[in-house]
């Protein structure tokens, strides 16, 4: 059978056709459009009708090429983010992007009412001061009229099923982001939110994920030339789509989902929800199939992009391959730096910031394009390390395998790297692991494959992966003593 994946990441959204026979998924890229969060003099937006406006484009492509062939369409994007609508269902305002500097202050704020190791005994999650629950909480202190009038409460994925159906509904892996649900009782975390003065009523019945929303509108489906054709939750948030397509057989891996994160962990049945978990900030995410992702975000190919985004700002546009051709012939393991540093959130001159940073701590800084890059993506691979030493002494046992998916993993160095600093073998691939993820739970809620473990059978048949050995070890060991000095 057929299905539509839209996915919405930080470079660009694209809409992306799978199809499923003889048990094997191939992906057809049919539309690809820029996701580019846009500033205002209030803050950083998301551009959601635009976005709705290419998701429309893409799927009049796709019935436009397969007819009634398309069985169910999904979308998924990052978490944390969402809208809110008012009376009538009105868009109160441009949903903020999580990169808007208006949540600085505000977890610390938080903190004075409701204690942190409370907040992750509720919730599981990590502390990343653009969690939803944060956001919100800006909302409240700086926007309480319109926040007064919110009568619904939608991630960005459940509004735009909003868009394509008229329905209100929310999704389990990515609620779970928001750091206001809590995964034991299977309910928003409602006395936490209580106590912190946000509304609870606003928030959405949460589905698991592969549940069917509704049709499409039928003013939707004769703008697009489709037939009813359901929308699917898939794993919306991204990072869950990405994961359910992870080609792992057993359960012993540890998986980085790569592209502007680097989401560094393993599956587990169970959130792991104790004072080892709270101290080293790990997460527990809602998963498919009934899982958890215990995990660590870990700054990824930020860095790069906006190393790329500086560059071509001053008239030089370099291509990733050309960037990493480059760092390629950079003198190796010179400077490191803490990629999860505050200082490479959100800087106007990431180049700037990494030298700075190597300034600041005494090593040697690095001047040319190509030891900038360098300098970032063996830092990855360092910290990816790093989560791999915590993740084996929190779960008491051994992960002997990387496996490496997203868009990053066309940055062969970067998969070179990781298995000479981890030490582990490195599976690469697939590159689209998130629109494979959500196209394989839309197959799973249409009933056309059985569960997670069908489906990563099918990822593992479809696509070509690449292994990489650990190679340099002693040297990576070696500059991983001084990495260490810097993350702690
Ligand atoms: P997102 O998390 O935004 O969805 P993707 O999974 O699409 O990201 O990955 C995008 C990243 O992949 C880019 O920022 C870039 O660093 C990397 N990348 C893409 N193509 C290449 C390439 N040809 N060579 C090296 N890196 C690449
Ligand atoms: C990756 C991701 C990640 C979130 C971040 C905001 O795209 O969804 O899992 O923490 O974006």
């Amino acid at each position: 059978m057929r299905y539509l994946a839209f996915d919405l990441g930080a470079e660009s959204g694209r809409a992306i056709i799978g199809t499923l026979a003889d048990a094997r998924l191939t992906l057809e890229e049919i539309y690809r459009f820029p996701n580019e969060p846009v500033r205002i003099p209030d803050g950083l937006h998301w551009d959601v009708l635009r976005l709705f406006h290419e998701m429309k484009e893409g799927l009049r492509r796709a019935a436009a090429r397969y007819g009634t062939g398309l069985k169910s369409l999904a979308v998924d994007t990052w978490g944390v983010d969402f809208g809110l609508l008012g009376d009538k269902d009105i868009l109160l305002a441009n949903p903020y992007h999580y990169r808007d500097g208006r949540t600085r202050g505000v977890m610390e704020e938080a903190f004075k009412i409701v204690q942190r190791e409370e907040i992750f005994s509720q919730t599981g999650i990590q502390f990343l001061p653009f969690n939803s629950l944060y956001q919100l909480l800006a909302w409240r202190q700086q926007h309480p009229d319109l926040l007064s009038q919110a009568q619904a409460f939608l991630m960005i994925p459940d509004l735009f099923n909003f868009f394509f159906t008229g329905i209100k509904a929310g999704e389990f892996t990515n609620a779970t982001t928001t750091q206001m649900y809590n995964p034991r009782t299977g309910a928003w975390a409602a006395d936490m939110l209580a106590k912190l003065g946000l509304p609870v009523n606003l928030l959405p019945a949460v589905n698991p994920p592969g549940t069917i929303v509704g049709q499409i509108l039928p003013r939707v489906a004769r703008e697009t030339g489709t037939g009813e054709i359901p929308v699917i939750a898939p794993g919306s948030h991204d990072t869950a789509s990405a994961v359910a397509a992870v080609p792992a057989a057993g359960p012993d891996y540890m998986y980085i989902s790569c592209g502007t994160w680097s989401l560094v962990g393993t599956e587990v049945r169970e959130p792991v929800i104790n004072e080892q978990t709270l101290s080293l900030n790990f997460t527990n995410e809602g998963g498919v199939g009934g899982t958890f992702r215990l995990l660590k975000n870990v700054t990824g190919l930020w860095l790069v992009q906006e190393c790329r985004r500086t560059w071509a700002r001053r008239g030089e546009n370099l291509s990733y391959s050309e960037l990493t051709a480059m760092a390629r012939e950079a003198k190796p393991l010179e400077a490191v730096v803490d990629p999860d540093h505050p200082s490479f959130l959100n800087p106007e001159d990431m180049p700037a910031a990494i030298q700075a940073y190597c300034r600041e701590t005494g090593q040697p800084v690095p001047g040319t394009k190509g030891e900038i890059v360098r300098c970032a993506l063996e830092s990855l691979a360092l910290k990816y390390r790093w989560v791999l030493e915590k993740l084996e002494d929190i779960l008491g046992k051994k992960l002997p395998v990387v496996h490496m998916v997203g868009g990053g993993t066309q940055n062969e160095l970067l998969c070179r790297f990781t298995a000479g600093a981890t030490g582990r073998q490195v599976v690469a691939g697939p590159v689209e692991a998130t629109a494979a993820g959500n196209l394989l739970v839309q197959a799973m809620a249409m009933g056309e494959i059985k569960n997670l473990v069908e489906a990563r059978e099918i990822v593992r048949r479809s696509f070509v992966l690449k292994t990489y050995d650990p190679e340099n070890t002693g040297a990576w060991e070696e500059k991983y003593e001084v990495f260490v000095k810097l993350v702690s």
